[in-house]
């Protein structure tokens, strides 16, 4: 019987990229410093509260021709949030540059998340350990969770077993929240002598940790190549038997990059982008009716097929909905507390509960949702407060509205074709696959730099590769201060200091490049088939960027 898969076999073998700068050794670089840098927004208050790491500079890496001695360290590291394509490759590049600036290092995984560091849980990771793991997708080699860091007894427990374990420093992979965390940890630290430093490492599928300096975060290149390949195979199949309207919801929290991404891959019939339904103030009906004005031209031209591409959080981008779920969140603190809410036998009792809980508006807009979008409105936040959008079926929603609406149509005669769903969703598919070349490369110089940064004595950085559109020889590494991407915004009621998220911007080039070829989409199916992720072969295939990167970078 064989343990492990033929294509993971290969893949172990592959010897990730490195930029030059750091692929002359660890031991042989030196920092180049820029000026001081401001946050991204409520400059003052971000500067109050991270009074020891504000305002320091982004910092690069260069090769000097010195060898230096490294002293012995010991790291700790924590990945942190959803997985994503390359996080194993991000701890390989760590663990090498660690044990090639000196043999003594050592390298202790946490257990299971921020949780892990709080409570002690931890493994050693050797060579062998690691070695299993090269090149491969998942966060299985220590395993995720979503635990807030942020208050003053975790910092404390998280100091006692670093003080344990003879730690001085902590890499934290995670998104924007778990960075805010980086950060937070990172000033405690220095605030209180501990002598630890904090780095961060840019990760998540939505692609929405990004800014002037971060180009893109680990795992958006495979996740999207993932939904890609699944999008053109479903597109071939509505293609073939020209009978299903297909309603493709999408993963990526808040921001709408991976559905444009995706879609700029594949040609679909329609996107929907939650940052312009935002924009235009677009209500669900005048999406839904956006959806079937095309629905209704195909169906005239004899095309009762086609399909639907939907941004996981849509729903939070409508504007009576987003103001719905702000209140409804507003509420649900005081509701877990109420014992006629967690009594109650039936989800009709919670839904009279609720929509009396309710601004009236509000309680509209609730009441008019079918029960099932009801339910999952009310399911558990995520310890950042969210709203679980993965859990929501707006695409069944859209399903159900467009049927109702398509039989109006029909009854005044305006309708002529046949309208057959299906519904899919696309996320825990993409977000543990084998990492592309371009995450091996980019996860293993995130890693390995992340090190460089430790080297050099610096807290309260993430890890920057950038120059990505570039073959990896000419990256260019170096750090980038977490106060520098911070602004201030209302978290659970309170205004709380945490990293920007990157939504998608109307004026830029990737959505003007969807802008322009949409209508023709519509209408006439330009669909793409990538297929699946290539790991050998031309380069042509296996080492092509997204469109967004390349857009962008333009
Ligand atoms: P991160 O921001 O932590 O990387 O996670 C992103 C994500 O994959 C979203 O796209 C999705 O909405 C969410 O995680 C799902 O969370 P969970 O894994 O807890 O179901």
């Amino acid at each position: 019987m064989k343990t492990i898969s033929p294509l993971q076999e290969e893949r172990l073998k592959y010897q990730p990229k490195l930029p030059d700068s750091l692929s002359k050794g660890i031991n042989n670089l030196e920092l180049e410093t820029g000026s001081a840098t401001e946050a991204a927004g409520d400059k003052e208050q971000i500067k109050e509260l991270f009074a020891k790491t504000y305002g320091n500079p982004v910092v690069t890496f260069k090769t000097t021709g010195n060898s230096k001695s490294s002293p012995v360290k010991n790291v700790g590291v924590i990945l942190s949030g959803g997985q994503a394509p390359g996080g194993h490759n991000v701890i390989a590049g760590l663990f090498d540059a660690l044990k090639q600036a000196n043999k003594e290092n050592k390298l202790y995984g946490f257990l299971g998340g921020p949780s892990g560091i709080i409570d002690g849980k931890y493994v050693e990771i050797t060579k062998d350990f690691i070695d299993k793991y090269r090149n491969t997708g998942g966060f299985d080699i220590i395993g995720s969770g979503r635990t807030k860091l942020e208050t003053e007894e975790q910092f404390k427990k998280s100091l006692e077993v670093c003080k344990k374990l003879n730690i001085s420093a902590v890499v934290i992979i995670g998104g924007d929240d778990s960075n805010t965390n980086a950060a937070l940890l990172a000033e405690w630290f220095v605030k209180n002598d501990a002598g630890i430093q904090v780095i961060g490492c840019p990760k998540t599928i939505d692609g929405d940790l990004k800014n002037e300096q971060i180009e893109t975060s680990f795992g958006f290149d495979t996740a999207t190549k993932t939904y890609a390949e699944l999008i053109g195979n479903i597109q071939r199949d509505a293609n073939s038997a020209k009978k299903y309207w297909h309603f493709i919801k999408i993963m990526g929290r808040s921001a709408s990059h991976v559905a444009l991404e995706a879609a700029l891959q594949t040609q679909p019939n329609i996107v929907l982008i939650s940052e312009e339904v935002e924009a235009k103030k677009m209500s669900l009906e005048q999406i839904v009716n956006s959806m079937c004005d095309v629905i209704v031209k195909r169906a005239s031209m004899g095309k009762n097929f086609g399909i639907v591409i939907v941004p996981e959080g849509l729903i939070e981008f409508i504007p009576e909905m987003k103001t719905m779920i702000s209140n409804l969140n507003d509420i649900m603190h005081d509701l877990e507390a109420d014992t006629a809410y967690s009594n109650a036998t039936s989800t009709r009792e919670r839904f009279e509960i609720v929509a009396d809980r309710l601004d009236d508006s509000n309680e509209k807009v609730f009441s008019s949702l079918p029960a099932l979008i009801k339910s999952q409105l009310l399911m558990d936040r995520d310890p950042h407060g969210n709203v679980q959008v993965s859990r929501i079926e707006t695409e069944k929603l859209l399903i159900e509205m467009i049927r109702t609406r398509l039989s109006e149509l029909k009854q005044q005669g305006e309708y002529i074709g046949k309208f057959s769903d299906q519904a899919h969703f696309f996320g825990y598919e993409g977000r543990c696959a084998f990492p592309s070349n371009f995450d091996a490369d980019y996860c293993y110089s995130l890693g390995f730099n992340a090190f460089a940064l430790i080297n050099f004595g610096l807290t309260g950085y993430l890890s920057c590769v950038k120059n990505l559109v570039k073959p990896a020889s000419e990256w260019v590494a170096g750090g980038v201060p977490l106060t520098m991407m911070m602004n201030m915004e209302k978290r659970h009621g309170e205004m709380k200091p945490v990293i920007k998220k990157a939504l998608i911007k109307l004026d830029g080039a990737v959505f003007k490049e969807l802008e322009e070829h949409r209508d023709d989409w519509a209408m006439n199916d330009r669909y793409l088939f990538p297929g699946a992720i290539q790991y050998f072969g031309p380069s042509s295939v296996c080492d092509i960027t997204t469109v967004t990167l390349q857009l962008e970078n333009k």
